[in-house]
C-alpha cells in the first residue's frame, strides 16, 4: 500500500541535485577549519539571513540550544510565546543544559507577542530575582498553524527588548516559508534580531542540519558552546553541500507547498467531525481539531488507509513538502473523509 506521509517536512529527502553535491563535495576536517564545502555553506546562510556570520549545527534544536548558551548565563530568564518549539519539544535541553528558566508569554492566534507582555515580563536582578537573559521568537510560528511573522511584528518586540538591553534570538526553523509567504527576502524578517537559526531539512528537504547566524563575537561564542556538546563535526561538508543545494534550488518552491496547504485546509473544513479555520492557514502546517467522537479511533482508521499525520487528539496536524502534490492532498482529503464517516459514533 502506498504511504502519504503528512507527519512533517522533516520527513523529505534528499532531492538529486543535493545527493550528487554530496557526492562530490569537496572535504575537510571541519573541527581543524579545514571544510570548504562548510565554509562555503557557512558565508551563504549567514548572507541568507543578513548576518555577520554563521556556523552550521546539527538540527533546530541545537540551534536553539547554543543561542541560549552563548546569550544567557546559569540562572537567567528567557522570555518566549507560550506555544514555542523551545519550550514544548526540545527535551527541556535549555534547562536541563544551559539552566535556562523560559518565563512564557502568549502567543496571540498569529503568532505574535504583545511587546506589552514582553516589557512586563523583563526582569532585573535584585534579590532572589532571576534576571532576563533573552527574548525568543518563532517565525513561522509552528504550534500557531504555521503563523508568518511580519518584519514589524518582530520589530515590535525587538525595540522592546534592545530598550532593556536585551539579545533576541529568532527560532526561524521555516524562516523561508515565512518569507515566501510574505514575498519579502528572508533577511527582511530577521534585521532586527540578533540571532537566529532555520532549517535545511525542512521544506529545504536536506537531510540533516541548520545555521545558526548572527554576529562574529556570537558565532565564535557559539562554536565553543557546539564543540563542548560534542556538535564539532569532522568531514561535514557532505551534509553542507546538500544544504547549498537547498538554499539555492529550494526557496522559491516552498510556494507549492503553500497552495497544498490551502488545499488542504479547505477540504478538510468540508468533512463532518472536523474543525478548521482555513483562512489561519498561512504557509505549510495544518492543526484541525477531531471533534467527531474518540480520537484514537480516527487516527487508526486514517494510519490504516496508508496516510500519516502527527499531533494527538483531538488536535492533529498535516505538514506539506516537497514530494506531495495535488493530487496526494485530494486522496489525503478522501482518507480523512472515510476515516471520519467511519468514527464518527452512529447515533442510536
Ligand atoms: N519541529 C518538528 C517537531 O519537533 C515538532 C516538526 O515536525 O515540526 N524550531 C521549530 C519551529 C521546529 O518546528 C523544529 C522541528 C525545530 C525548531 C527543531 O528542529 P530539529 O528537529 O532539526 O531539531
Amino acid at each position: 500500500m502506498r504511504t502519504i506521509d503528512l507527519r512533517s517536512d522533516t520527513v523529505t529527502h534528499p532531492t538529486l541535485e543535493m545527493r550528487r553535491a554530496m557526492v562530490e563535495a569537496e572535504l575537510g576536517d571541519d573541527v581543524l577549519g579545514d571544510d570548504p564545502t562548510v565554509q562555503r555553506l557557512e558565508v551563504i546562510a549567514a548572507e541568507s539571513m543578513g548576518k555577520e556570520a554563521s556556523v552550521f549545527v546539527s538540527s533546530g534544536t541545537m540551534g536553539n540550544l547554543l543561542a541560549i548558551l552563548s546569550w544567557c548565563n546559569r540562572g537567567d530568564e528567557v522570555i518566549l510565546g507560550a506555544e514555542a518549539h523551545v519550550l514544548w519539544h526540545e527535551s527541556a535541553g535549555s534547562a536541563a543544559v544551559a539552566g535556562a528558566l523560559l518565563r512564557t508569554v502568549p502567543n496571540d492566534a498569529g503568532g505574535r507577542l504583545d511587546p506589552a507582555d514582553v516589557e512586563a515580563a523583563v526582569r532585573t536582578y535584585r534579590g532572589g530575582v532571576s534576571p532576563t537573559g533573552l527574548v525568543a521568537l518563532e517565525n513561522t510560528q509552528n504550534r500557531c498553524n504555521g503563523a508568518v511573522l511580519t518584519a514589524s511584528d518582530t520589530k515590535s518586540v525587538t525595540d522592546v527588548a534592545h530598550k532593556h538591553g536585551l539579545p533576541v534570538h529568532l527560532d526561524g526553523a521555516r524562516i523561508f516559508n515565512a518569507a515566501v509567504a510574505l514575498g519579502v527576502p528572508a533577511a527582511e524578517l530577521t534585521a532586527e534580531v540578533d540571532s537566529v537559526s532555520f532549517c535545511f531539512s525542512k521544506g529545504l528537504s536536506a537531510p540533516v542540519g541548520s545555521a545558526l547566524c548572527g554576529s562574529f563575537d556570537f558565532i565564535a561564542r557559539a562554536r565553543k558552546w557546539r564543540k563542548m556538546l560534542g556538535g564539532g563535526m569532522r568531514q561535514v561538508g557532505v551534509l553542507a553541500a546538500a544544504g547549498i543545494v537547498g538554499l539555492q534550488q529550494m526557496v522559491p518552491r516552498l510556494a507549492e507547498d503553500h497552495e497544498n496547504a490551502q488545499q488542504l485546509a479547505l477540504g478538510l473544513a468540508k468533512i463532518p467531525g472536523i474543525v478548521i479555520d482555513p483562512n489561519s492557514i498561512q504557509t505549510n502546517i495544518v492543526f484541525f481539531e477531531w471533534q467527531g467522537g474518540p480520537g484514537q479511533e480516527f487516527l487508526a482508521k486514517v494510519n490504516e488507509r496508508g496516510l500519516k499525520i502527527s499531533g494527538a487528539a483531538p488536535r492533529f496536524r498535516m505538514v506539506t513538502h516537497w514530494g506531495i502534490n495535488g493530487e496526494d492532498i485530494e486522496e489525503a482529503l478522501e482518507i480523512i473523509a472515510a476515516a471520519a464517516k467511519e468514527a464518527i459514533p452512529t447515533k442510536v
